[in-house]
This record gives C-alpha cells, structure tokens and sequence, in this order.
C-alpha cells in the first residue's frame, strides 16, 4: 500500500517538546510519513508549560540546543549564557517554523490510551476528545518531567485564594503586587522561581520541607566576542559533548578529589563555583562515588550559604543534611539565598513545624499559621514515568504498561518494554534523560530509533520488541551502575521516591551520554541485539 493510501502513519509521534519536535523533523528526512499530538495549546513540552518567573535552563544556551542543522546552529543568536524560558519557547517555536513542522502536529490533543493491534501490527492511540490515529510506530517523547505531581497535603482544595503550580503556570501572568504569597517546594523550580517572587510580593513565606543544594548560575549576557567564538567551537563543542557524561564538553579536574591535597581541592571547588550552577557538582570526576570528595563538596557548599545568608538560624536551615550533595539534582539560582536576607521573605522549615492543612485563609502547620492570597505549588513531578502511566497504554494479549512498570519501570536501553513491540520511549526511564542535556540526546536517540525502523523495514519486518531477556539484563545493569554510586543514597525523584506509593527504581543511566551512545551503537552493529525484529 502506498503511503498516500494507507489510513495509518508510519509514525505517530506524541508530545512537541525538544525531543517530539527533532522526531518530527527526522523522520520526514527518513521518508516517513508523520504525525505528532501534543496536549499544550502550543509546541515547546516542557518549556511551554513552565512558564514560571525565573524559570530557565540549566545546561548552557549554547549546549541546550540543536545540533542537527549547521545554519540553524550558526543563525541563531542565544542572548545569555542560560536562557530564560521565553527565550526557549521562541528558539522552539523559530524552529518549528523554519522546517515547517507545525502542519504535522495536532496541538490540543492530549491522549489517553494506545492500543496495540496484533493483527496489523499498528498502534491505535484514543485523545481526550475521542479522535483516534494509527500508526505503524508508536514515539512516545512524552518528557521525563511532563506530569506535575500535586501533592497530598489535608485540605488542598479548601484555599479560597489563588493557586498555580510552576509546572502549569497561567499565560497572563498573575499580578503579586501587595500580595501575600506562600511557595510549597523548593527543588530546582522553586529555587529559581523565590527570588523573583519575593520582588513582585508584599510577603512571601517559602515552606521548605527538604532543603536542597543550589549553586548561584553566574548567568550573564553573551557578547559579541563570544557568538564568534561559539561558531568557530562549535563542531569540535558539539564533539566533546556527544563523548562526554552530560552532553556538554566541560572537563572535570584531572584528578580524582582523594588524590588532592586539601589546598587543591578547595582550589578546584572556588573553580567549580565559579564556573556556576551544576558544573560545580561535576569538579571531581569521583564527586559521585567517593564519599570523602563528595564530603568536601558539600561542607564547601555550606561555607558558601553560611556566607550568604545573614541570619545564622535560616541559614542552618538552609543546608541540606540529608543527601550527599548532587545525589538530588543541584539547583541553579540567581539570588536565591539572598533572598532571604530581605524584609518581606521568611522561610518555614517544615522539618521543625510541619503543615497540619491548608485551610481557606492559608496554611496551619502544627506550631503556627499563616494567612495568605496567593498559593504556588513548586512540588516537582511524577517523573520519568508519570507522563506514559498517565496514558492507559495495551500492548500484545491486552499487556497494560502500568502493570509491566508496577514494581518500577523496566526498559531495554531506556528504548523499549517487552509485550510493547513497536512503541518507542525518547529519554524514557533506563536511559540518561535528564542526567545528560537532553536536545543532544534526544536527537542522538531518535537518530538511533529512525535507523532501527529503516533496518527493519529493509528485512520486509513490520515487529520491532525488546526481548525480555536483554530487558532483564539492562534493567539490572542500570540498577547496578548506580549503586555503585553515592545516588541511592538521597530520596530523591530519580528513584521514584518523592511521589507516595511510587516504587523506588533508580530511573536513570547514570554512565553517561558517551558511554550509552556507545553501547546503543554496538548493539546496532551486532545487528541489534536484545530485539526481535519480525
Ligand atoms: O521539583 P522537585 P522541581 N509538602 O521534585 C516539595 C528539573 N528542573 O520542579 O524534597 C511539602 O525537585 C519537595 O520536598 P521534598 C530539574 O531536573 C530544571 O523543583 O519531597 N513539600 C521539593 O522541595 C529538577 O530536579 C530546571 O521533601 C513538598 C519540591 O516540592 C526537576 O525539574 C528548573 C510536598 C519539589 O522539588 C524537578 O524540579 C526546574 C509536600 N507534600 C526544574 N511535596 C532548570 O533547568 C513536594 N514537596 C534550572
């Protein structure tokens, strides 16, 4: 049959954020014929929806971008080092435009189910709205971080003033002015979102149930000088990049911090600092397996915030003392600490006074209550697989996803789960995803993926399933890569912990982009190994 005549797509793609969207683009390039669905009202994922003030990346502009397209590279111009979320929305929507993109993606159009049918060998996935689609391959770049976790404190509905969450942040922004305003969370969104909050707010409490690490961004506007230097680095940039842990050419120090003397390593760690944000937790390469680096790192981090914060109590309740530092994400900010040496800010440490409920005028913690206008919820995600569990996904013999991930989510190379042939994860749980910049590995994996559908449909094949075995196998090496680590060590969301009745699995690879682009390569050259191709 030929594609103009065939009522299914050789590919249906679903959700329009970075990932989606380089999807969308490559699989045309294939010859392929595709369609993405996207829930938002515009394309952008995650960057259309976290609109929050403050909210930017934390991996470099000029890292945090396409790579595929050397005029797009060169043309663009990234006005600071760590761009604003605005900024990024307009980089997406520049590119979606650029390579015609938006006439195959259906936006409003959140879906609900996806069926396997074993008798075509197609996917039919259902919307909210009850449109249906069909496809021959089913790419599900749905976001690591894509379904906003509300949390389950008592009376949660009863707060008769306004509420957002940062992850769903209204269009027109809320006007703060002479408002008292309480944040519940202060992961990385709440971090970056405080400080500006506090500007625009009459009052602002922060409710801090974990402290977390963060390290000041050090952003600053890109010159002239730099943009030339950019483009002339760039191949050889992008190069280090694909080679390295995170997706972007910064080095460690060349030796391990063990090997240091204690002059050196606080040497290196005023060097990380100053380098700014999560490069910092990246100045040892043994930072995240040797206890003793890992130590310095963080008394040197709590140096820093006692340095900061003017008030010795809020700044001791300011230091984490629960998870080795980095083992959570560390944060990046502009300002954060010293947000709260200002007048019209007070932190809550919910360790010490914990939230009873929420009530209609505000928050009730066991010792106090404050009254408040404005709610925002900074409570993170159901990560990694929130946003597919969301979906009621059927496999072979009516196989639900939800129940093959019930005691964590098992994949093969972060790609595919058994009983699912056909349906692809971008970024999905067993891969980096967010441990790596995630545009640079989400083109490295659809480029993967897309050269997986040509081999198969050169054999004639019209199958492509993990094998259960090969599944098994990379789960548990997955698992076993990050025990050798210090990352198990912090409740954290990468093991599923911050979301209750959540199984803990550690979600993501923690080798590095490098070393997973390696293995995926050699799987492909072994005539890819690990999966029936039928
Ligand atoms: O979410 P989080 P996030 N009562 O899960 C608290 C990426 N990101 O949106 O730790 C009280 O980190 C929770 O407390 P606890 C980045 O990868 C990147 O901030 O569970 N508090 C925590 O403090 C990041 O890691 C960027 O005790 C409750 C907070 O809510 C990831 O997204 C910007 C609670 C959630 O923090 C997630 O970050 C933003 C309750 N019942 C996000 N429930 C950049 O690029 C939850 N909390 C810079």
């Amino acid at each position: 049959m030929s594609a103009e005549t065939r009522p299914y797509k050789d590919v249906l793609v679903v959700g329009a954020g970075f990932g989606g969207l380089y999807a969308v683009h490559a699989a045309r390039q294939a010859g392929l014929d595709v369609l993405c669905l996207e829930a938002g009202a515009g394309v952008g994922g995650t960057w259309y929806f976290n609109r929050y003030p403050g909210a930017r990346c934390d991996v470099e502009s000029i890292d945090y971008s396409y790579s595929f397209d050397d005029d797009l590279q060169n043309e663009w111009v990234w006005s600071e080092r760590y761009a604003t979320q605005p900024e990024i929305l307009r980089y997406i929507n520049h590119v979606a435009e650029r390579f015609d993109l938006l006439r195959s993606i259906r936006l409003d159009t959140r879906i609900v189910s996806a069926c396997f049918d074993e008798q075509t060998s197609t996917w039919r996935v259902t919307s909210e709205r009850g449109e249906e689609f069909e496809a021959r391959y089913l790419l599900c770049a749905t976001g690591s971080l894509s379904a906003p976790n509300r949390p389950a404190i008592p009376g949660i509905d009863d707060f008769a003033g306004e509420v957002y969450f940062t992850a769903q942040w209204p269009r027109t922004e809320p006007d703060l002015a002479g408002r008292r305003v309480g944040v519940i969370g202060t992961g990385s969104s709440g971090i970056q979102s405080v400080p500006l909050l506090a500007r625009q707010a009459d009052q602002l409490t922060v409710f801090q149930r974990t402290a977390n690490f963060s390290v000041p961004a050090l952003n600053r506007a890109l010159t002239h000088e730099d943009q030339i230097r950019v483009r002339e680095e760039y191949s050889e940039r992008r190069r280090k990049s694909r080679l390295s842990g995170g997706g972007s050419p910064h080095l460690a120090y060349p030796k391990n911090g063990t090997e240091c003397t204690p002059e050196e390593r606080l040497a290196a760690f005023e060097k990380g600092w100053a380098t700014g944000g999560v490069l910092f937790g990246k100045t040892f390469p043994d930072q995240y397996v040797s206890e003793e680096t890992n130590r310095c790192a963080q008394e040197f981090a709590e140096a820093k915030i006692r340095e900061i914060v003017h008030d010795p109590e809020t700044a001791a309740d300011l230091i984490p003392n629960d998870h080795p530092i980095g083992t959570k994400r560390i944060c990046t900010d502009t300002g954060y600490y010293e947000t709260f040496n200002r007048d019209n800010v007070a932190l809550v440490n919910l360790r010490k006074d914990p939230i009873v409920r929420i009530t209609e005028w505000g928050i009730k913690t066991e010792g106090s209550a404050y009254e408040l206008d404005v709610l925002v919820f900074a409570t993170g995600f159901d990560a990694m697989t929130g946003a597919l569990n969301r979906i009621d996904i059927r496999g072979t013999g009516g196989a639900s996803l939800r129940e093959a991930w019930r005691e964590g989510p098992v994949s093969y190379l972060g790609y595919q789960v058994p009983s699912f042939p056909n349906l692809f994860i971008v970024s999905g749980p067993g891969s980096p995803a967010v441990l790596a910049n995630m545009v640079l590995a989400s083109e490295m994996q659809v480029d993967w993926l897309l050269e997986l559908i040509r081999h198969a449909d050169a054999q004639g094949a019209n199958q492509i399933e993990a094998r259960a075995d090969a599944t098994e196998k990379w789960t548990a090496h997955v698992q076993e890569a990050a025990e050798e680590t210090l990352f198990l060590r912090a409740n954290s969301w990468y093991l599923g912990a911050n979301i209750e009745g959540k199984p803990r699995r550690f979600m993501l690879y923690v080798r590095g982009l490098g070393t997973y682009a390696d293995i995926c390569t050699r799987v492909a050259e072994n005539d890819y190994a690990g999966f029936e191709i039928s």
